[in-house]
């Protein structure tokens, strides 16, 4: 059974998110929220049906919804959305790419979009409203905290922890069984070789 679906802001991230959506088939965009001067405007034949101040109504009319917004430096907007709609009681979905490969001993939790080309190996536990971008592979055994953007061709490599609201840029890699601590941000093509504390921020050259 298809089921309605309302995405969370329209912009980049949601026309990745789109194309995933459309490959997985199970749920049918029945509309885009955004802010009010994008009201009534297209993202790829999906109509922007609203704002955040609509919620209360949308949510009588409709189960599921998801953020499509990003995150680069901060996790907040994603957070704040995502507490909102839980705590409206929204369902927000795990929604996973037919072409990416999530292995049935692995756990990802409720508003996780997994894109194109994704691996998640045997044992990996993956957080709420998290990002795993085109790309990545996700090891055996990682834990991924909550509201984490990894980041298209990322490497996550065996058993390594990556903190709540962490960053990890494209084409950047852990080494196994590492530590990232909570609200890091690795920039792109970083190789993360050592624990890092919470807060870290590893930008090119440091
Ligand atoms: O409060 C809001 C709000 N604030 C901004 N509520 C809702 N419902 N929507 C909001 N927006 C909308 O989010 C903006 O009007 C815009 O349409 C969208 C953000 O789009 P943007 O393309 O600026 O960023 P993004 O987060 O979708 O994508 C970035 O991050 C991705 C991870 C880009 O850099 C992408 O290239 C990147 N892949």
């Amino acid at each position: 059974m298809t089921e309605d679906l309302i995405l969370f802001g329209g912009g980049g991230h949601c026309r990745s998110c789109i194309d995933v959506i459309e490959e997985e088939g199970r749920y049918r965009i029945a509309g885009i929220v955004d802010v009010a001067e994008k009201v009534n405007q297209s993202v790829l034949g999906y109509t922007i049906i609203g704002t955040d101040g609509d919620l209360d109504r949308l949510i009588k009319e409709y189960r599921y919804f998801l953020v499509t917004i990003g995150q680069i430096e901060s996790a907040d907007v994603r957070i704040e959305k995502f507490q909102l709609l839980n705590r409206l009681g929204a369902s927000l979905p795990v929604v996973i790419s037919p072409c990416a490969h999530v292995s049935r001993h692995s756990v990802i939790g409720e508003g996780t979009i997994i894109m194109h080309n994704v691996v998640v190996n045997a044992g990996a536990k993956i957080g709420r409203n998290c990002i795993i971008n085109t790309g990545a592979i996700i090891e055996h055994d990682v834990v991924i905290g909550d509201h984490c953007h990894i980041s298209t061709a990322a490497v996550v490599n065996g058993g390594t922890i990556i903190g709540a609201k962490t960053f990890l840029g494209s084409n950047s890699s852990t080494k196994q069984y590492i530590e990232v601590g909570e609200g890091s941000l690795i920039n792109s093509g970083i190789s993360v070789r050592r624990n890092l504390p919470p807060g870290s921020k590893i930008y090119q050259g440091k």
